[in-house]
């Protein structure tokens, strides 16, 4: 018999999903996936990406939901690749980020996740400061090899706790306090 859940994320990345659900169980909320590849609006702000998506989804599977979009955002380059972080990860990758970048290393990620059913949308955001590493360390996927957050020496891929402290963990908390009072 399949399970049934109240909540689902929608998204084409199962990485996403396991650190969501797994980030969610510890707080109470039993999530579903349903995997999809969402098109993403063309937006300086990863807000505005989100609701757009947010309600995109909802359209599509008519249940409660939420997505996330996130970005990394690079100090020395003006925040670059932020809400082009998919596109950027899958063309220069890691190798040409760390081919870009000389002295200053801040960087921060950003988590949204949008929450969207038949009469609510609302965001909930999660920032985590940090710097990107000089060669790739650690086997993550998608950025965790080059991203140290602070207050660390490793990369996120090297941290047996980043789901206790990631971007999507603070905006999840976020939101899983709003839910489960709402
Ligand atoms: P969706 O279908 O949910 O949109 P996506 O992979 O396109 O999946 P985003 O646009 O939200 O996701 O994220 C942009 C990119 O940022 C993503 O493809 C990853 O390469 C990277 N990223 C986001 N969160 C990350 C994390 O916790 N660790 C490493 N890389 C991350």
């Amino acid at each position: 018999m399949h399970k049934s859940f109240d909540l689902f994320f929608v998204s084409s990345n199962s990485h996403k999903y396991q650190e969501a659900k797994s980030i969610l169980d510890s707080l109470g909320i039993d999530l579903g996936f349903l995997k999809s590849n969402l098109e993403e609006i063309q937006s300086h702000s990863l807000n505005t990406i989100a609701m757009a998506k947010a309600k995109n989804a909802y359209s599509i599977f008519k249940k409660p939901i939420i997505i996330e979009d996130d970005g990394l955002f690079i100090d020395s380059v003006d925040g670059f690749p932020g809400p082009y972080s998919s596109y950027v990860f899958k063309t220069i990758g890691n190798k040409g980020i760390l081919n870009l970048l000389k002295n200053n290393r801040k960087a921060k990620f950003v988590s949204i996740i949008t929450y969207c059913d038949k009469t609510i949308l609302q965001s909930f955001e999660g920032k985590l400061n940090g710097r990107i590493s000089k060669t790739q360390k650690g086997k993550g996927w998608g950025y965790d090899p080059i991203f140290i957050p602070n207050n660390s020496k490793k990369t996120f891929a090297e941290l047996n706790n980043k789901n206790e402290l990631s971007h999507r963990y603070k905006a999840l908390r976020k939101f899983s306090k709003w839910y489960l009072h709402k």
